[in-house]
């Protein structure tokens, strides 16, 4: 589908975007560690938020804020008389993260929204740019929150009542850093929703293709395992007199090879024992493993295969074992009218693209319950993420934004 005649390709001031990837990746940068790390609600995470902010404030958008910190700058009339067409992603990190995971994204909605200022074209629908509260999850859970909160799927209070890693209360930490706004979860409803992401994998790059239309998100099932044992003396128990939960655990996260299979991917991200004392059998271990899957069965075979191995460890070795289920999200199907449209936008750039699957969690998958939504992905070098050696090259970030901005055009071009 061609352009109309009157809609002259806007520029994408490529230079300006790129600045503000750096800019935005300077902020939670610590002495002595890699990467920045700016975890939702922590300092670094408000200086992030204050950056955004000025940046939206300078484009002259209405910039708003909802209950569970959700940041939204509208061009054109507010959101609320005609719902907006809607660019997304988050710009809180894991720890020792890359520059692009969703800072790329939301800055790239900026860089949309500054092609229409700068050729002074009013959209024929509101452009909305949201960044959402705690997408990745790694202090409160669940991850992708505040968009989950956004499509109503986490009622607000439950969210701010959230106790994190650390003890503390998500409500208390969005007022401490002052982004607990006032607009109500969802008011901002979208007609459309693009995101544009890095695709933290290495299937783009392995293929030397440019831009993934994201046509799917695979299923995700995040358990916290809790398993108890006895405390006793490492040089005078043996071996078969031994309830050790720590050997319990590190059985269990070897096994999980066995139940990462047709497709499954299973992580044990997080370990840590009690007393946790070089003599001492350990007492009691906490882990978390995080299984996923395209097809929700297969996700749900993983799932019973985990609950089956837990049960027969908890009778072989006497210790008690618990599970508590922190993240489950069924695997999501994208617009396939946004997909064609990425699709034909890459075409028209002259840029090669290939359908896929995204492996990670993103904001989308949430804003699609609520509203057409797809992604668009450009190549991580080396398929690495969640690692400070993230990176994409120059002009693969700008072919991407390119293909959001010509996206974006094509759709407001039918309002
Ligand atoms: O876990 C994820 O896939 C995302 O990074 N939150
Ligand atoms: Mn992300
Ligand atoms: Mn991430």
């Amino acid at each position: 589908m061609s352009l109309p005649s009157d809609a002259q390709p806007l520029q994408l001031d490529g230079e300006t975007l790129l600045k503000q990837i750096r800019s935005l990746g300077e902020i939670g940068i610590e002495p002595g560690r890699e990467g920045r790390t700016r975890i939702a609600l922590t300092d670094a995470d408000k200086a992030g938020r204050d950056r955004l902010r000025q940046w939206m404030d300078a484009l002259g958008l209405n910039v708003r804020t909802d209950r569970i910190g959700n940041i939204f700058g509208t061009l054109g009339a507010d959101g609320d008389q005609q719902a907006p067409l809607m660019i997304g992603s988050h710009i809180d990190s894991v720890a020792d993260a890359g520059e692009l995971d969703g800072c790329y994204g939301v800055l790239a909605g900026l860089a949309v929204v500054r092609a229409f200022r700068d050729a002074a074209t009013t959209p024929t629908r509101p452009i909305t740019v949201a960044a959402f509260t705690n997408e990745e999850g790694v202090r409160y859970q669940p991850d992708m929150m505040g968009s989950l909160v956004h499509a109503g799927g986490l009622d607000i209070e439950v969210a701010l009542d959230t106790l994190g890693t650390d003890g503390t209360r998500l409500g208390d930490e969005l007022d401490r850093i002052g982004y607990a706004g006032d607009l109500s979860p969802g008011a901002l409803a979208p007609h459309e929703y693009l995101e544009l992401h890095i695709e933290q994998g290495p299937i783009l790059e392995a293929e030397g293709i440019q831009i993934g239309v994201v046509e799917n998100l695979q299923g995700i099932s995040w358990q916290q395992i809790t398993i108890k044992g006895s405390a006793n003396h490492a040089g005078t128990t043996p071996m078969h007199l031994r309830r050790d939960a720590g050997w319990v655990a590190s059985s269990v996260i070897s096994e999980l090879r066995e139940i990462a299979v047709d497709g499954t991917l299973a992580t044990a991200g997080c370990l840590r024992l009690e007393p946790n004392l070089i003599n001492v059998i350990p007492r009691k271990a906490v882990f978390t493993v995080d299984l996923r899957h395209p097809d929700e069965s297969h996700l749900r075979v993983a799932e019973q295969k985990l609950a089956a191995l837990l049960a027969r460890m908890a009778d072989e070795e006497g210790v008690e074992v618990w599970s508590e289920q922190l993240v489950r999200f069924q695997p999501v199907t994208f617009n396939a009218e946004l997909a064609a449209a990425i699709e034909s936008s890459a075409n028209r750039l002259g840029l090669s693209h290939r359908r896929m699957t995204s492996g990670a969690g993103h904001d989308a998958q949430m804003i699609a319950r609520i509203a057409p939504a797809a992604m668009i992905f450009v190549p991580s070098q080396g398929g690495i993420s969640h690692n400070p050696r993230e990176h994409t090259s120059d002009d693969l970030l700008l072919a991407g934004a390119q293909v959001l901005l010509d996206v974006v055009q094509q759709r407001l071009a039918q309002a």
